[in-house]
């Protein structure tokens, strides 16, 4: 995949908020193209396929139960240097640690339940891509 590219999720407080037009509306004016998109609802198991580097974190059940207790967006984007200008516009983790304006601090409600997904390098944005979208090279 592109290095231009990173892969987002607005999870399922941000979702079932109706956060996910304001969100995706600060994701476009940050100027990331949206690439492909979709709306799923991922099963405990799936979550934790997803998640298995936090496999041995204390908070990993209780992520996979967040994470597969709605819907989601997943999506892949593209921006010129996209997988660090992404975690910038998302923000800290902690939404008590997030920049103002980012979008953590505008929609996040705890360090779970945070709103949104942005992948931490290359590498991992084009495993997270496949994970959700096939045929990832006509994209
Ligand atoms: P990131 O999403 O900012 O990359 P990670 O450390 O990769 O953060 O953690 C993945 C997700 O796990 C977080 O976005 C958050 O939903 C959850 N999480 C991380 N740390 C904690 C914690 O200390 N308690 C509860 N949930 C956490
Ligand atoms: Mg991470």
């Amino acid at each position: 995949m592109a290095t231009n590219r990173t892969f987002t999720m607005i999870k399922p407080d941000a979702f079932a908020d109706g956060n996910s037009g304001a969100i995706l509306k600060m994701i476009e004016e940050a100027g990331f193209k949206i690439k492909a998109m979709k709306t799923v609802r991922l099963t405990a198991e799936q979550a934790g396929k997803f998640y298995a580097v936090h496999k041995e974190r204390p908070f990993y059940n209780d992520l996979c139960r967040y994470m597969s207790s709605g819907p989601i967006i997943a999506a892949i984007l593209e921006k010129e240097n996209a997988v660090a200008d992404f975690r910038k516009l998302i923000g800290a983790t902690n939404p008590a640690n997030a920049e103002p304006g980012t979008i953590r601090k505008l929609f996040a409600k705890s360090i779970e339940a945070n709103a949104i997904h942005g992948s931490d390098s290359d590498e991992n944005a084009e495993i997270e891509s496949r994970f959700f979208f096939s045929k990832l090279e006509e994209i």
